[in-house]
């Protein structure tokens, strides 16, 4: 196929070229490298092909290529990978090339691309590239456009990359199994011409989620809406790496929604602008700024802003059962309620009894025996004491005088003198409260249309 095909195209140098290759050589895959770390990986600069400026995975890394006569050509290995949450937890999950999620994609508009897919998993698979113009029948829906990749088979994409712009990619085939155990990846056309849509810092993650009850390994796969565990690249906080930026700098977020409900992320501190979605970059004159954008389920959106507040920011979903690791749900309020007399009766049959929630849910400093290989519900040590959150939350860290290439974490952002929220020691004015005589709820009742009486 491409010895036929650079013979119909054929240029004196393709054709020089594919008569260098040897016959093992032209037979052969492209090498699927294996990643066996869960870091961010530094940005993956191109080694050939059109220039371009590479993104950063957040806690993942981009797969490497081989070019074969102007052809970009990726080898993805579908297979069981075992995924650290965060540092205590780890989960057996489906990825690629030892991942999950997979490696982000890297192209150039206008770059021919070959995937290799090989299928190590126990039961078929194929590869949907999430909203990619292409060929119908490199469109990855099992049945539909190809059938299933067999166990042990290996099956080849080819497409041109004909749109700059955030893709995903995942399999089309047993669905709800497999985007369940954690397949997926991200993939990224960049412009054409580099300076167009140029930025300083450019990253990339995938909101995905999993129902892995505590003290298990593998996410229950049945689960339709209950999950309890909400990641970034299949990373619940604080497990997920800052993003590192340089005061000053232009910053791109992009971001992928492979949940099964939507995620409204929030950035502290900045406003951005949604510059790109799922059909590609928003002009100029139709964005506005915002501090909050949903992304919808099966979305992508891209966020610019400019990184000018030194500071270490808070990032995430603003559901804030989406911040917080795996818990049970079916807790009453207990806020206001006196369980004194209660737990003095339990204490007696059972000395390790905590009273909870009598003043609101806080966690943070409560130390609690915790089944093997699951996360606290809120956890996170920061410069101030527990930070109180799990799941879809992440920092980012805009300093004064980074390298260009500096991702590293920096520590914790040293405040100026004075701009710290702190105890007031001073005097105060007489303090009106709600729970003065004006409104004392006890004495209150609500009448059959809705006003309230004393
Ligand atoms: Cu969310």
């Amino acid at each position: 196929m491409t010895t036929r095909r650079a013979f119909l195209s054929g240029s004196v140098g393709t054709m020089l070229g594919a008569a260098l290759v040897s016959k093992v050589g032209a037979a052969s895959l492209p090498e699927a490298p294996l990643q066996p770390s869960a870091a961010t990986m530094p940005p993956l600069p191109p080694p050939n092909g059109r220039p371009y400026h590479p993104v950063v995975t957040l806690n993942g890394w981009s797969l490497p290529w081989r070019m074969k006569n102007g052809v970009k050509e990726f080898h993805l290995v579908a297979e069981p990978v075992v995924r650290e949450i965060a540092p205590g937890m780890k989960a057996n999950l489906w990825g690629y090339n030892g991942q999950s999620p997979g490696p982000t994609i890297e192209v150039v508009e206008g770059d021919r691309v070959r995937i290799f897919v090989t299928n190590k998993l126990p039961e078929h698979t194929s590869i949907h590239w999430h909203g990619q113009p292409l060929p119908n029948g490199m469109d990855g829906v099992t049945g539909l456009t190809q059938p299933g990749i067999a166990p042990g088979k290996t099956f080849v994409y080819e497409f041109v990359a004909q749109r700059a712009g955030t893709f995903m990619y995942h399999p089309h085939a047993d669905e709800m199994v497999q985007m369940a155990m954690g397949m997926m990846g991200s993939w990224i056309t960049h412009p054409k011409n580099p300076a167009e849509h140029a930025v300083d810092r450019d990253f990339v993650f995938l909101l995905n989620a999993y129902d892995i009850d505590p003290g298990a390994y593998t996410p229950k796969t049945s689960t339709m809406l209950e999950f309890n565990l909400w990641t970034f690249n299949s990373r619940a906080f604080p497990g997920i790496d800052p993003m590192v930026v340089r005061r000053g700098d232009r910053v791109r977020i992009r971001a992928g929604n492979l949940t099964m409900t939507n995620h409204p992320v929030h950035l502290h501190g900045h406003a951005f602008e949604v510059t790109g979605t799922d059909g590609g970059w928003v002009p100029a004159t139709a964005r506005w700024p915002e501090v909050t954008t949903d992304i919808g389920v099966g979305q992508m959106r891209a966020i610019e802003f400019n990184a000018n507040a030194p500071g270490d920011w808070a990032f995430h979903c603003h559901k804030s059962h989406h911040t917080m690791n795996a818990m049970g749900h079916q807790v009453p309020t207990m806020i206001g309620v006196d369980q004194g007399g209660v737990s003095e009766k339990i204490n007696a049959l059972l000395p390790s009894y905590m009273v909870m929630g009598d003043k609101g849910g806080a966690m943070g400093g409560m130390q609690m025996p915790l089944p093997e290989n699951t996360l606290p519900m809120m956890s996170g040590d920061g410069p101030f004491g527990g930070i109180e959150m799990g799941g879809m939350f992440t920092t980012v860290k805009v300093r004064d005088g980074l390298a260009r290439d500096d991702y590293r974490d920096p520590g914790w952002y040293r405040h100026p003198a004075g701009t710290v929220a702190q105890e007031w020691t001073g005097e105060l004015p007489p303090v009106t409260s709600a729970q003065g005589p004006q409104a004392d709820a006890s004495t209150m009742t609500v009448t059959r249309d809705g006003k309230m009486q004393h």
